[in-house]
């Protein structure tokens, strides 16, 4: 891949991948998802990372009741009915990544410089395996060094204490965090007096979040897997599930046997929409048993998906006219606010514009409506194919008001279940990541701990680097994550972090946001959520929350990567300590014993009342969700409909809508394989998935190498060139392809203007036979 760039202010690294193992393919995939196929990548898998004796051993012990580590993968909630082995393949592969007995240590950083480093892959930098010991950058041979502890968290409190106004340091959080290093993690940013605390969410569910605290009063989905069992119809919106949240196939399948109805609203029919074999149920495996996943499939364009929504609305509203039984009428007058309103913005959306905005038919609608309507519980579920717009905070309003009509909230088998990403994401937002706390938070965070927290607003993830960009943020501290790829506008971003005087990474593995560093840098390797946590006074076990608000312990059973690793609340405290001397905060102490940690939180955070005690229950405890109980912490006391105008987001002639999204084989930023095995691609990364009309009509061949220029909101152009055009049933006007590489389109300034979050769905495109000398087609 090739890569210009209008203003060449760092450089973007040549493959994200490993090298291919042969040429690119493409053949539709039609085996169910999970099932063999998964079976047999995961054997491959734990071949190469050297893992088959403690592989296997490691992931008989993930997701027990509280006895064995919580899956490091995705948010998806464990199994409630004491199943053992609710495991899936990205899950394991994901606990093998972990636990390689590959290892980078100083004699590695003793032979590269950086500059040498910044020309490898990335996959061949995770690919070196677990960090070992604290390392320095050293300028002056441009190489990693050995650095003790001590000097390390010294350099970070020196730096710190001489900032001259706390706001110039940024602490980010990727949501692999427990919730006891979080907790003390932003106490640190807090009690140094800066609430920039920008953390993957802002990239990720920030608008669902914003969306449910304004409908319903509180952030979260308010559904369990216990209502996912009694639904009657689950509307699966914009996931990628066999892929990115695999355990929800073993629900789609029991619901499927059950005779509940399952819509999935995707322009890509994925894997999870078609059929599985429930890896877990060996019998299916050995009978090759497939249970189908889906009863109906609607493909919107891009963005399409709050007209449809709407006209699901409008539908049900026509439908009352004559059967007053369509609409929970006494739902409605009880519980909400704003209903009329929405009843006359959905009546006078006129048909037409619901067909051109969601690139359905009307016929297509009402499908849905009539699933809808016949349910008498419903979920609808979605992830980042609706949150990653300019509106995605209305679409997630939409499906509120969608499910206040028919009184879906509240009761068993009904509500709104937005899939997570990070298997603790969910858990940084309560325990306090928050670039926007609230006025009750701080008030009691500062008489718990006894701090005068910030009250000014901090920055998230677009606005900490626009800041590192204008010189006004000089210290980064990245708690995980991989910032400098997982950002947009990654020229952009590499610049930002350049132009830092500090930043420090705390990671398992070697990766870019190492490479692309300030002034200082250093790397802090740290324990894995597999491994023995060893502390003064025993072993400890860390807290994580999931997509649907269960909070429970994770204990690590590995012996450490190194010796030299510490765990991420030793590490935070240990800087914290440095950089707030006369802090009166026992960090230490705090480190000694977890439990310690615990008791501040319960005293500190809602809903974590006697959270020592509850987190030992066998499955732990479920935070409570006011809007559950139709408590409804909104300035009306009631649930809130809302009323936004259909947005416009059929592309301009000659221009497509570009959403970036994840391959099977990859973990966000870590790419396992180049290949993509549910939709059918092989040794391939650098492509772009489009409609064949739209291919011949720019007289592009199937497979032939593509230029694609986006245009921002600004104007600004940016361009990737020799991507490989795939055919693909994805509607017209419509296109796709792979995170992190197509950052490069995404331009930092088109955020959302309701969320904040980087438009990462509909980059508008132009997509021309490459013009560039590239290989030549594979077939
Ligand atoms: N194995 C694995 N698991 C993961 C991750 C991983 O990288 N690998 N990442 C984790 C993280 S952090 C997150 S946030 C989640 C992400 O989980 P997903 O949301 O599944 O992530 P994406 O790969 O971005 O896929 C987005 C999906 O939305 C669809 N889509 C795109 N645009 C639209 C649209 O306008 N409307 C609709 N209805 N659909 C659309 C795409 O076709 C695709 O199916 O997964 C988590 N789990
Ligand atoms: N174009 C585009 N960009 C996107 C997205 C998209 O859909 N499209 N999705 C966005 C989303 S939803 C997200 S969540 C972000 C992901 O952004 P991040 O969370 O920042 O990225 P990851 O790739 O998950 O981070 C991987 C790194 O985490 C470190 N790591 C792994 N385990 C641990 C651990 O236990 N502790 C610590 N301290 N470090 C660990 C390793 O060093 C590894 O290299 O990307 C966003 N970027
Ligand atoms: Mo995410």
């Amino acid at each position: 891949m090739t890569v210009e760039k209008e203003e060449p202010e760092a450089t973007v690294e040549p493959r994200v991948g490993p090298v291919p193992q042969g040429d690119p393919e493409f053949h539709p995939y039609h085996h169910p998802a999970a099932g063999w196929g998964a079976a047999k990548s995961v054997t491959h898998f734990l071949v190469r990372e050297k893992a088959l004796v403690d592989g296997p051993r490691a992931i008989m012990k993930m997701n027990h009741e509280n006895t064995g580590f919580d899956c490091p993968g995705c948010a998806w909630p464990d199994d409630t009915k004491g199943l053992h082995l609710d495991i899936c393949e990205n899950g394991i592969k994901h606990v093998t990544w972990e636990m390689t007995s590959k290892r980078v240590g100083r004699e590695f950083f003793a032979a590269h410089t950086v500059t040498e480093l910044a020309e490898w892959s990335d996959y061949d930098l995770e690919d070196q395996g677990r960090l070992t010991e604290p390392m320095v950058y050293d300028p002056e041979s441009d190489r990693y060094a050995p650095i003790s502890w001590k000097d390390a968290f010294e350099l970070v409190g020196r730096t710190l204490r001489a900032l001259d106004d706390p706001n110039k340091a940024a602490f980010y959080t990727s949501g692999r965090l427990g919730n006891e290093a979080t907790f003390l993690y932003q106490l640190m940013a807090r009690e140094l007096g800066t609430n920039n605390l920008p953390d993957c969410s802002n990239m990720c569910h920030e608008a669902s979040g914003r969306a449910l605290q304004a409908a319903l009063g509180t952030g979260k989905g308010t559904v369990d897997l216990k209502d996912w069992e009694t639904a009657d119809a689950l509307f699966i919106f914009g996931v990628n599930a066999a892929s990115n949240a695999p355990r929800m196939l073993t629900a789609l399948s029991e619901a499927y046997h059950r005779g509940a109805q399952i819509v999935h609203v995707n322009p890509l029919v994925e894997a999870a929409a078609t059929k599985t074999i429930v890896p877990h149920d060996f019998l299916d495996m050995a009978l090759y048993k497939t249970t189908k996943t889906s009863t109906l499939n609607l493909q919107p364009r891009i963005g399409g998906d709050m007209a449809l929504l709407r006209g699901m609305a409008k539908a049900i509203l026509e439908q009352s006219v004559t059967d007053p039984k369509a609409l929970d009428q006494e739902f409605i007058e009880r519980h909400t606010q704003g209903f009329e309103e929405y009843r006359a913005l959905c009546e006078g959306t006129p048909w037409e514009e619901i067909e051109h905005q969601s690139g359905l038919s009307r016929e297509d609608v009402l499908d849905a409506a009539r699933v809808y309507e016949e349910a008498d519980r419903s979920i609808v579920c979605w992830c980042l194919g609706l949150t990653q717009h300019e509106h995605g905070v209305d679409t997630v309003r939409e499906i509120v008001n969608l499910l206040l009509l028919r009184g879906n909230l509240g009761r068993e088998g009904a509500g709104p279940s937005p899939v997570r990403g990070h298997s603790n994401v969910q858990g940084n937002r309560t325990c306090g990541i928050d670039h926007r706390p609230t006025t009750e938070f701080l008030d009691r965070l500062g008489e718990v701990c006894e701090i005068d927290p910030p009250r000014e607003h901090g920055l998230d993830t677009v606005g900490t680097i626009k800041a590192m960009h204008d010189g006004d943020v000089t210290v980064f501290v990245g708690m995980g994550g991989n910032f400098a790829l997982a950002a947009p506008d990654t020229p952009y971003t590499y610049a930002a972090l350049q132009k830092c005087e500090l930043t420090v990474q705390v990671s398992t593995k070697l990766n870019r946001s190492h490479i692309v560093h300030g002034d200082a840098a250093l790397i802090l390797p740290c324990l894995g959520r597999t491994e023995k946590d060893h502390q003064r006074r025993g072993v400890q076990s860390t807290s994580v929350e999931d997509s649907m608000s269960m909070v429970h312990l994770s204990l690590g059973m590995k012996r450490p990567a190194s010796k030299h690793l510490l765990s991420e609340p030793a590490i935070v405290a240990g800087m914290a300590r440095a950089a707030l001397p006369d802090s009166a905060t026992p960090w230490e102490w705090y480190i000694e014993d977890y439990d310690r940690i615990r008791d501040t939180m319960a005293k500190a955070l809602d809903g974590f009342e006697d959270f020592n005690r509850r987190v030992r229950l066998p499955l732990g405890f479920r935070i409570k969700q006011p809007a559950r109980e139709l408590i409804f912490l909104t300035p009306s006391g009631r649930a809130e409909f809302s009323s936004a105008p259909l947005p416009d987001v059929v592309p301009e002639p000659g221009m497509l809508a570009l959403g970036t999204m994840r391959s099977h084989d990859q973990w966000n930023t870590t790419i396992y394989s180049d290949n993509d095995r549910y939709r059918g691609i092989k040794n391939l990364r650098t492509l772009v998935f489009m409609n064949r009309a739209d291919m011949r009509e720019r007289g592009i061949d199937d497979m032939a190498p593509v230029d694609i220029t986006s245009t921002a909101r600004d104007g600004s152009q940016r361009f990737l060139s020799g991507y490989l055009a795939v055919p693909y049933d994805i509607p017209r006007g419509c296109a796709a392809g792979y995170m992190p590489e197509m950052n490069v389109l995404c331009a930092l300034a088109d955020y959302s203007t309701q969320s904040d979050q980087p438009i990462m769905k509909h980059v508008k495109v132009t997509i021309v036979p490459s013009t560039a000398s590239a290989p030549p087609p594979a077939d």
